[in-house]
């Protein structure tokens, strides 16, 4: 089966250029000026738009079983809602409860995935730790294409990591050659805060913010840094909320660290005032962790993602409704935590990103396909438009608008945190491993078409990594 994608201007992380490009039988078999078109190939015309990698999304929990429910977005519909907007891949995570094997974990979760509609990856939490856990790791990395591993220093009282778990796990990642990854958020002080909050009577959704502050993230993402720096690990940092975690980041890069830094869409647009919403539902509608945060650090993030201090774009898309999140009712840090945001990510970008002159195409593509690809290691084969590749690829309008809505979207959540934002910059043609599966509108998705994402251990030095990550 071949498409050929005439007349297109093709944007990599590293470059822009008129081209052609034929995709046979999944991979992307010749990039070039006026290609010909095998017999039969499909014939797609790209004029006036562009071509670009796939997006990757490096942070998603779909059908996550948390707080007492179970996400409202599936592998399958999330992976559906995702091409809808151009993202083509997404990591996912596996979460086990503490004591359950991490191996069995990680086979129910591929179960899960198997509908999946898009390709998929995992990372795996260490929620707890003994010497089965540090076998399994093993196992995972060696036989189940895992490379990084998840800690939640959030969360006291369910899946928080303790330092004696982040040393025991980093340091086994660094034998292993994969990447430990942070939820940076100190599990103690929040659960204080939490308490106190409720005691004082503020049980509401204004007091999510006023139990998360960013000195929280901040505290933690020194505190993992620094276990990084002495173990030796590189470290990858979730969802950068805040300036007090960028200006650890910054510290740490500066003193030669390897670390990396991921933000989310919604926390580069969406702020802290939404937690003052006096309709409930709205407020707890946005109850996510890290809180949406203030303008200044809303700016800051994005300096971070300009600079190079922050490399990848994510949504975080855990998703509940508004009956699920009115579990929190009477208690905030009751509300299940979580938002969407897997079918916007790449136009929220565009407009605010390229469309203000923050980035560039080639920042874009970076940010939103081939960092993730490059830090995760599936850079060239994902996040690229080399030839090998997996035809993983999306035809951008720069001139298509719509206004973001729930009564729009293809998320299975009743609620948008971008609500009514104007977006100019859309997927018209979505490619997953060359089939079409989104074309001007037109959900093409199919349940069980997504493969997972085996994903190699890095070299013990991880030099090939600092390499291909160089900005
Ligand atoms: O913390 C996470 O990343 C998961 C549990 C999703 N929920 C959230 O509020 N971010
Ligand atoms: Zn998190
Ligand atoms: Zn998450």
């Amino acid at each position: 089966m071949s498409t050929l994608i005439r007349g297109g201007t093709l944007v990599s992380a590293e470059q822009t250029w008129v081209a052609d490009i034929l995709c046979v039988d999944g991979k992307i078999a010749a990039v070039g000026p006026s290609l010909e078109a095998p017999t039969g190939a499909t014939i797609i015309d790209a004029g006036g738009q562009y071509v670009m990698p796939g997006g990757i999304d490096p942070h998603t929990h779909m059908q996550l079983p948390f707080m007492g429910t179970v996400a409202s977005e599936d592998f399958y519909t999330g992976t559906a809602a995702a091409m809808a907007g151009g993202t083509t891949s997404i990591i996912d995570f596996v979460i086990p409860d503490p004591e359950q094997s991490i191996l069995d974990a990680y086979k129910t979760w591929r179960g899960w995935a198997e509908k999946s509609a898009a390709d998929y990856g995992f990372h795996v939490a260490i929620t707890w730790w003994d010497e089965s856990v540090r076998a399994d790791m093993g196992t995972l990395v060696r036989e189940e294409g895992i490379n990084s591993f998840k800690h939640f220093m959030a969360y006291k009282g369910a899946i928080m990591a303790d330092d004696e778990l982040l040393y025991n796990s980093f340091t086994r990642s660094l034998e292993l050659g994969a990447m430990p990854t942070v939820h940076a958020e100190n599990g103690e002080l929040v659960f204080q805060l939490q308490k106190k909050l409720i005691e004082e009577g503020i049980t509401g959704p204004e007091g999510h913010p006023l139990s998360r502050p960013p000195a929280a993230e901040g505290e933690a993402a020194n505190r993992a840094l620094r276990f990084a720096e002495v173990i030796g690990v590189p470290l990858y940092i979730v969802h950068v909320s805040t300036s007090d975690a960028l200006d650890e980041i910054k510290r740490a890069k500066a003193a030669g660290q390897r670390v990396y830094g991921e933000v989310l869409a919604g926390h580069l647009m969406i702020d802290e005032s939404v937690y003052q919403n006096p309709d409930w539902d709205t407020a707890a509608a946005h109850v996510m962790s890290p809180p949406f945060r203030s303008p200044e650090h809303q700016a800051a993030l994005w300096k971070g993602l300009q600079g190079g201090a922050l490399q990848t774009t994510a949504t975080d898309h855990c998703c509940f409704c508004a009956d699920q999140k009115g579990m929190g009712k009477d208690n905030f840090a009751q509300i299940p935590n979580g938002t969407a945001g897997v079918e916007d990510r790449m136009s929220v970008l565009w407009t605010h990103g390229v469309g203000t002159g923050r980035l560039t195409m080639n920042e874009f593509v970076a940010a939103t396909s081939a960092n993730a690809a490059k830090i995760f290691n599936i850079y060239p084969r994902k996040g690229s438009l080399q030839i090998g590749a997996d035809a993983d690829l999306v035809i951008w309008d720069p001139a298509a608008t719509k206004t973001i809505s729930v009564k729009t979207h293809h998320q299975n959540v009743d609620y948008n945190i971008f609500e009514g934002m104007p977006v100019t910059g859309l997927a018209s043609h979505t490619f997953s491993r060359g089939e079409l599966t989104w074309v001007d509108g037109d959900l093409r998705a199919v349940k069980g078409a997504g493969k997972y994402i085996k994903r190699p251990a890095f070299s013990a030095d991880f030099e090939a990594l600092a390499r291909q990550i160089a900005k």
